[in-house]
C-alpha cells in the first residue's frame, strides 16, 4: 500500500510531457522518474550523476560502474551514447589505448592464430552495421517482487545502437575452426581489482558466434564507441542480453570444451523450464538452470506517468518502444479500460528486428474517476507479454505486461 501511494504522489505534480524530438532532460527530471516499486533504499539513492563524456545518469551503484538511462531518452528510439547505461561488473577499467589495442584469436579448437589490430580489423574486413538492443539481464530487477538481490535496476538498463563492425563469423572464418568447436570464449581489458574476485569473461555456443548479427563492433551511431561502452571495440550479440556483449573485447579462445568460469555458472543463468521459447546453449545447459539467453518479448510506455491526471476529453497519448530477441515486433496492443478492450497501436520506423520498434495509440479520456492503461508487445512468432512475473532469483527477464494508473477528472 504505501508503495502505491507514494508512486502516485510522485506522478501527481502535474508532470508536463515534453515533445518526442526533446532529448535533453528538461529540469523536472533533475529527480528522475523511478518506477515505484523499487525498493525504498534504491528509489532514495538512485540519483542523476554525471560519469566524463555521460549526460547525467540514474546512478545504482559508483565502483563499479552502474548507471542506467532515465526513461525520456527512450522516446527515441536510438539511444544518444551519451545517455546509454552503463554496466560494470569489476571496478579494474583501464583506458584502453586505441594505438595498443589487439584482439587475440587463438583456442584448442582454431586452426591458427590470430592478433588483429584496429587498423587490420577494419582494413582486412568488409564492415556490417545493424541497429540492436543490448538490454542487461539484470534489467527490472528491482522491481521483482519479492525483491532480489543484485543491482536493483528500474526500467532503463537497456538502449538502442547503430553498431559498425565486423561479423565474428568472417573473423572465425579467417583463423579457421576445427570441427571439434564447442564454444567460443571472450574476455575484455578490464579486471578484477582483487584477484580473488573471478575476470568478467564469458563464452558463446558456436551457432551464436557464428550467427550473422554477432559482431565485433567499433562504432556506435556514427561514432567511436564511449569509454564506458567499450572503447575500442566490443562484442555485440543481437537478440541476446547484455552479459554477453563482451566490451573493451582482447581476447577470442575457440575451444573444444565447454568454458568454466563464474559468470557461466553460477551466474546469469535461468531455472530449467521457467521460461517457455528461449533459445538453448547445450554445451553449458544442465536438469536445473541454463545460462541467460535471448532477450523476452517486452514494452516500455514512455509517454505516461502512473497518476497523470487528465480532464474529460482530453486525448490521451500512450507512445513507447517495443522490442525481442531478433524475432521483430508484430503487435502493439494498448487497453484503455483495465483489458477490457484491446486495440492494436500504430508502429513506428522498422529498423529491423533486433532493434526498438515505437508505437503509440491515442484515445479520448472519457468516463470520469481512475483508469488503468495496459500495453503489451507481441513478437512475429506470437509470444507476448505475461500477466503475472514469472518469478526467479536473480530477477532476470521481467517482462510483465504494463499498467499505468491514470485519473480523469
Ligand atoms: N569487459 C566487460 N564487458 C561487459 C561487462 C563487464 O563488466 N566488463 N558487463 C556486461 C553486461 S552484464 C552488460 S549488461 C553489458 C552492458 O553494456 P554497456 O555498459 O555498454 O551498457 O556489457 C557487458 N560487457
Ligand atoms: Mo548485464
Amino acid at each position: 500500500m504505501t508503495t502505491r501511494r507514494r508512486f502516485l504522489a510522485m506522478g501527481a505534480g502535474g508532470i508536463a510531457v515534453p515533445a518526442l524530438s526533446s532529448l535533453s532532460l528538461p529540469a523536472w527530471a533533475a529527480t528522475p522518474w523511478q518506477p515505484g516499486e523499487l525498493p525504498e533504499g534504491t528509489l532514495a539513492t538512485g540519483i542523476l550523476e554525471k560519469l566524463p563524456g555521460k549526460v547525467p545518469l540514474i546512478k545504482r551503484s559508483y565502483r563499479p560502474p552502474n548507471f542506467e538511462t532515465p526513461v525520456d531518452y527512450f522516446r527515441n528510439p536510438i539511444t544518444p551514447n551519451d545517455a546509454f547505461f552503463v554496466r560494470y561488473h569489476l571496478a579494474g577499467i583501464p583506458n584502453v589505448d586505441a594505438k595498443g589495442w589487439k584482439l587475440r584469436v587463438h583456442g584448442d579448437a582454431a586452426a591458427g592464430t590470430l592478433e588483429l589490430d584496429l587498423a587490420r580489423l577494419k582494413k582486412d574486413f568488409e564492415p556490417a552495421e545493424i541497429v540492436a538492443v543490448c538490454q542487461c539481464s539484470g534489467n527490472r530487477r528491482g522491481l521483482s517482487n519479492p525483491h532480489v538481490a543484485g543491482v536493483e535496476w528500474g526500467v532503463g538498463a537497456m538502449g538502442n545502437a547503430r553498431w559498425k563492425g565486423v561479423r565474428l563469423r568472417d573473423i572465425l572464418a579467417k583463423v579457421g575452426v576445427k570441427d571439434s568447436a564447442v564454444e567460443v570464449a571472450f574476455d575484455g581489458a578490464d579486471g578484477p581489482p582483487l584477484a580473488a574476485t573471478p575476470d568478467f569473461r564469458k563464452s558463446l555456443p558456436m551457432a551464436r558466434a557464428l550467427h550473422e548479427s554477432t559482431m565485433i563492433a567499433y562504432e556506435m551511431n556514427g561514432a567511436p564507441l564511449p569509454h564506458w561502452n567499450g572503447f575500442p571495440a566490443r562484442l555485440i550479440v543481437p537478440g541476446w542480453t547484455g552479459t554477453y556483449w563482451m566490451k573493451h573485447v582482447v581476447d577470442v579462445d575457440v575451444r573444444s570444451h565447454p568454458f568454466e568460469s563464474f559468470w557461466m555458472n553460477p551466474a546469469y543463468r535461468v531455472p530449467a523450464g521457467k521460461f517457455h521459447g528461449i533459445e538453448g546453449f547445450p554445451s553449458q545447459q544442465n536438469a536445473t538452470s541454463q545460462p541467460i539467453t535471448d532477450i523476452v518479448v517486452n514494452s516500455l510506455v514512455t509517454s505516461l506517468r502512473d497518476g497523470q491526471r487528465f480532464h474529460r476529453g482530453q486525448t490521451v497519448d500512450v507512445a513507447g518502444i517495443a522490442w525481442d530477441g531478433g524475432r521483430g515486433i508484430r503487435d502493439v496492443l494498448v487497453s484503455p479500460d483495465s483489458g477490457r478492450s484491446w486495440h492494436p497501436a500504430h508502429l513506428g520506423k522498422d529498423l529491423g528486428p533486433y532493434s526498438f520498434r515505437p508505437f503509440r495509440y491515442q484515445f479520448r479520456a472519457a468516463t470520469p474517476g481512475p483508469a488503468v492503461v495496459m500495453v503489451k508487445a507481441v513478437n512475429a512468432r506470437g509470444d507476448t507479454q505475461v500477466s503475472d512475473l514469472i518469478f526467479n532469483p536473480a530477477g532476470y527477464h521481467n517482462n510483465v505486461v504494463s499498467r499505468i494508473q491514470i485519473e480523469v477528472a
